[in-house]
């Protein structure tokens, strides 16, 4: 079983805008759609879109849960959240311009956790995560809800021995590297963000391999690279026509945790997440892909192995 834990879901407004937005004039829409938001549930759509059994699992806004709810299971995605009352789950404005070149997203707070909601979850980690299982913590941290609390979640789930990804940000993705996650998805920012003086972006990578089983960088447009089992596998997409960016790294993770959990082939999953992530720009919404399409802009990715020894070149922009 893979559970992902979106510990601050959204609910994704999307709008389609009728040209480029532009300040001080009235920016027009031609239409208005929703889609699942948060990390973890995007995730959880691309493991049960490839047939992955997955739970997706977090904390709700109790106020607008309706809403929420008559997403994910529009999207069939198999939940159990823990609502929170007194706040809704927020609303993720997305932006998209008619040149499709790039969406540009807006993101409430949300609702504030408790101590009560928190042991909640601390329970529902215990009481079900076994050390076969795979766990995925994506997206921010809602209000109430500190890095400390974030140090106990992640020590709790690594304590039943499971496989734990992360894809975080900013301090939480450092407490995830402290506490020795076994996957992170750093991307160029956050990996500049934890460079010590005059050290590479690839130095960095090497030395968070050592005790970081799998870790998925991103080049930007130049693809990616995988560092696992002491090689690098460099990822070059296909090239596609681009409608809406948003969730095509949360695409990505999840489809990948889908192959790799059966699998263990990071070349194999790497593969699929890249077709699937090339599949879910073409569409409007913040989670769809195609299969069958998926399936053919794998067989059309690239990767290149490289052992770890071989790579000195930077392949990161700047
Ligand atoms: O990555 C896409 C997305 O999940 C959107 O659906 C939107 O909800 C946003 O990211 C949430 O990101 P955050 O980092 O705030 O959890």
């Amino acid at each position: 079983m893979i559970y992902t834990i979106t510990l601050n879901p959204a609910i994704d407004r999307l709008i389609f805008l009728t040209e480029e937005l532009t300040k001080r004039k009235t920016n027009r829409s031609v239409k208005v759609q929703y889609d699942i938001g948060g990390k973890g549930t995007h995730a959880s759509y691309a493991m049960s879109q490839l047939g992955a059994d997955n739970l997706a699992v977090g904390f709700a806004g109790e106020e607008n849960f309706e809403k929420l709810e008559q997403v994910l299971e529009e999207k069939e995605i198999r939940h159990q959240f823990i609502k929170v009352a007194g706040g809704p789950t927020r609303e993720s404005v997305i932006l998209i311009d008619p040149k499709n070149e790039g969406s540009t997203m807006i993101t409430e707070p949300g609702f504030t956790v408790s101590r009560v909601h928190k042991k909640a979850l601390l329970y529902f980690v215990e009481e079900n995560v076994r050390r076969w299982d795979h766990v995925l913590v994506a997206g921010s941290l809602p209000l109430g809800f500190s890095l400390e609390d974030l140090q106990e979640l992640l020590k709790a789930i690594k304590e039943t021995g499971c496989f734990l990804a992360c894809d975080l940000a900013d301090e939480a993705l450092q407490t995830a590297i402290e506490l020795g996650a076994d996957f992170i998805k750093p991307n160029e920012f956050e990996l500049r963000s934890l460079l010590s003086e005059n050290q590479t972006v690839e130095a960095l990578l090497e030395e968070l391999s050592a005790s970081i089983a799998c870790i998925v960088a991103s080049k930007g447009a130049k693809g990616s690279v995988c560092y696992h089992g002491g090689q690098q596998f460099h990822v070059t997409a296909p090239l596609v026509r681009e409608v809406n960016d948003t969730g095509a790294g949360d695409c990505f993770v999840g489809s990948f945790l889908a192959v790799f959990s059966k699998t263990g082939d990071a070349a194999e999953a790497l593969r699929m997440a890249a077709g699937c992530a090339a599949s879910k720009v073409k569409y409007e919404d913040s989670s769809y892909f195609d299969v069958a399409e998926a399936v053919e802009l794998a067989k059309q990715t690239r990767i290149e192995k490289k052992k770890m020894k071989e790579c000195n070149e930077s392949s990161f922009a700047g």
